[in-house]
């Protein structure tokens, strides 16, 4: 399922003051207002009304179920989380779930009993979390969304999702490639290394980029096949790829920079040039891409912002506040082609 876009439309005054790293409260042009109230935390909740627009004086314990370790987006992610708690004065929890949502639901129940005042995770996988979410919720512990979202019908397990708008990713990966082929005659093929089976940036991703490239018949994806957001996997499934049917495809498609990695590598193994041979297209901007993108193997990079830490923690503390979030805050990104690789690398935060 695509996830639907929202526009924050009335951002918080105190987000104007913060400094984000370059994010701030909704910030997507096609973004619709849904602002909910947030549920009252049970947990630290000052008795006093009075007092709920006051700093709770003893620190914030938020616990964060990160879903894995599987890429570099994913530790700058994970670090981007603990250097802002850190500098909130947020006390973190944090637990590692090795890309398994049982194990996301087992430091979900872990934060419950321990009476965390907030939690915060990076749903694995978009469907099955509607129970663990309605524990939460009898629990009276208010619940953010990070990174990825979920698939459930009552939004009001959560207070408000973070994250990138990966259908939008999808769609820029698709306009370059119909401006990059704008003069190169079809059928074109096209292979497609996806990212976690169930997961909403890989869901959302192929079905943006499907939507675009639409718009040419003779654009094929000829062969397209999940790789886990792994460099390893990424290697594994473009080599079969191009053992397939002994003819190469002219562009690769990857949900990540990790798996475009480990592509380029069998790319090289089959004497094939990455870049140039087949044009390659990938999603999150690390700086590692970047480097690969001024040697001229990656051809386009679409930006995916893994620093969130700073819109967590803040989140976190307007809850405590008792104020009203926005229902999607999402971050605003770029796409870098290879000429303009050798100028940004050294900008890249990740
Ligand atoms: O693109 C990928 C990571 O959910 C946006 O997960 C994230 C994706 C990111 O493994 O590198």
């Amino acid at each position: 399922m695509r996830i639907l876009k929202w526009t924050a439309a009335c951002c918080l005054l105190s987000i104007l003051l913060l400094d984000l790293s370059g994010c701030a409260w909704g910030s997507g042009p096609d973004v619709q207002p849904v602002a909910e109230p947030v549920p009252k935390p049970s947990a630290g909740q000052p008795a006093d009304p009075a007092a709920e627009s006051q700093t709770p004086e003893r620190p914030i314990v938020l616990g964060f179920s990160q879903l894995g370790s599987e890429s570099d987006w994913r530790i700058a992610n994970t670090n981007s989380i603990r250097d802002a708690a850190r500098e909130a004065g947020i006390t973190l929890l944090l637990e590692n779930a090795e890309q398994s949502q049982e194990k996301q639901f087992e430091a979900i129940r872990s934060f419950i009993r321990k009476k965390v005042d907030v939690i915060a995770f990076a749903p694995v996988i978009q469907s099955g979390w509607e129970p663990i979410l309605k524990e939460a919720q009898q629990a009276g512990i208010p619940v953010i969304l990070s990174d990825r979202a979920v698939d459930v019908r009552d939004t009001s397990l959560y207070v408000t999702f973070i994250g990138s708008d990966f259908y939008e990713e999808g769609v820029k990966a698709g306009k370059y490639l119909l401006d990059k082929m704008r003069d190169v005659p079809g059928p074109i093929r096209i292979a497609e290394l996806e990212g976690t089976v169930g997961s909403t940036p890989s869901i959302d991703r192929g079905q943006g980029f499907r939507d675009t490239i639409r718009s040419r018949a003779d654009l094929e994806i000829v062969s397209s096949a999940p790789a886990d957001f792994t460099m390893e996997k990424g290697r594994e499934v473009m080599r079969a790829f191009l053992k397939k049917d002994g003819k190469p495809p002219h562009v690769l498609f990857a949900h990540n920079d990790d798996m475009a990695l480990g592509a380029i590598e069998a790319i090289e193994e089959a004497g094939l040039a990455p870049g140039k041979d087949i044009v390659v297209i990938s999603v999150d901007g690390t700086r590692k891409a970047f480097e690969k993108m001024v040697e001229g193997k990656i051809n386009c990079v679409v930006e995916c912002n893994p620093l969130l830490g700073p819109l967590i923690m803040q989140a976190a503390k307007e809850i405590m506040q008792g104020r009203t979030l926005p229902k999607r805050i999402a971050s605003p990104e770029s796409v870098f082609t290879e000429e303009m690789a050798a100028v940004e690398v050294g900008n890249r935060k990740y």
